[in-house]
């Protein structure tokens, strides 16, 4: 299962690590990380995807708008200044596959032309030509399954069934995109953690991941420190390190190819764990 991005070949016949790099001032677990005095420190930002390449990531995930509930929305402009600054920079200097997080046509054409080899729309290219866009610029796309927008997605989640809800979306996303011209083994599927879910909903789309990898598309998942750790498990944002792996490693045995995280050095070591053991 070899995919092509850009300049970089990503090859998940063993499972990868797609580390994150939040441009924004306030993003739930590490926003403002890279902000001095109200300003983008793009040094900082590349130091720490340096950090990440050599903890072992294989991707660099490069978002500019916060999708936390009920975050700032954040304009075209204020977007395009962070993200595509930081994919420059690091496309210049590091040799990883840079993804860039987002749902904006006229950002994925700008990264893409500034070395970005992955596109990741936490919106599964539902915004005014964003398909159009994915078409073109022929990178990898992760379509991630949301219920909501990030400002009320999380008050009142409901699905019938919430695996069938998800499965039937993704083969509903990937007719779409064949129908633009974009085959299937351009896209990566991922049933979105924390996006317009409850806990009870969280627990069974782990459940269903293996149903989810038999689509054959490779699955991505994004569970890192998010806040059903916190709730599932009792944990402030701080503590949240051995849950997310926990059920890191619980979405590797289930089928996940790539995981999405803030700690790579850790999470190196259980994709070790899975290689060793299964
Ligand atoms: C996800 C994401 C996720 C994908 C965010 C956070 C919130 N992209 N972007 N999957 N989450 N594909 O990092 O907790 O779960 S932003």
């Amino acid at each position: 299962m070899k995919l092509y991005c850009g300049r970089h070949l990503l090859d998940l016949t063993s499972p990868k690590i797609m580390g994150i790099l939040n441009t924004t001032p306030d993003s739930f677990s590490d926003g403002g990380a890279l902000y001095e005095q109200g300003c983008l420190n793009t040094h900082a930002a590349l130091k720490k995807a340096e950090q990440m390449l050599s903890e072992g990531a294989a991707i660099i995930d490069v978002g500019g708008e916060s999708t936390r509930p009920g975050a700032a929305p954040v304009s075209l402009q204020q977007e395009l200044d962070r993200v595509v600054r930081i994919v420059e920079i690091i496309a210049a200097r590091l040799d990883v596959i840079i993804s860039v997080d987002t749902s904006r046509p006229e950002v994925m054409r700008a990264a893409a032309e500034a070395g970005a080899g992955f596109i990741n729309d936490v919106r599964a290219l539902q915004w005014p030509g964003a398909l159009e866009a994915a078409c073109q610029l022929e990178l990898p796309i992760c379509l991630m399954h949301k219920q909501g927008e990030p400002s009320d997605m999380q008050i009142n989640p409901s699905y019938r069934h919430v695996d069938r809800e998800v499965r039937d979306f993704f083969y509903d996303s990937i007719q779409r995109c064949r129908g633009y011209g974009i085959s299937a083994q351009r896209l990566i599927l991922d049933p979105g953690f924390g996006f317009g879910k409850t806990d009870e909903h969280h627990l069974q789309l782990l459940k269903a991941l293996p149903q989810f990898a038999d689509i054959g598309c490779p699955l991505l998942v994004g569970l890192s420190r998010k806040s059903m750790i916190g709730r599932l498990l009792g944990r402030e944002l701080s503590q949240r390190l051995p849950g997310s792996l926990g059920f890191g490693l619980v979405a590797l045995q289930r089928g996940a190819k790539i995981l999405r995280v803030h700690d790579v050095a850790a999470t190196q070591d259980i994709v070790k764990v899975y290689e060793l053991t299964c």
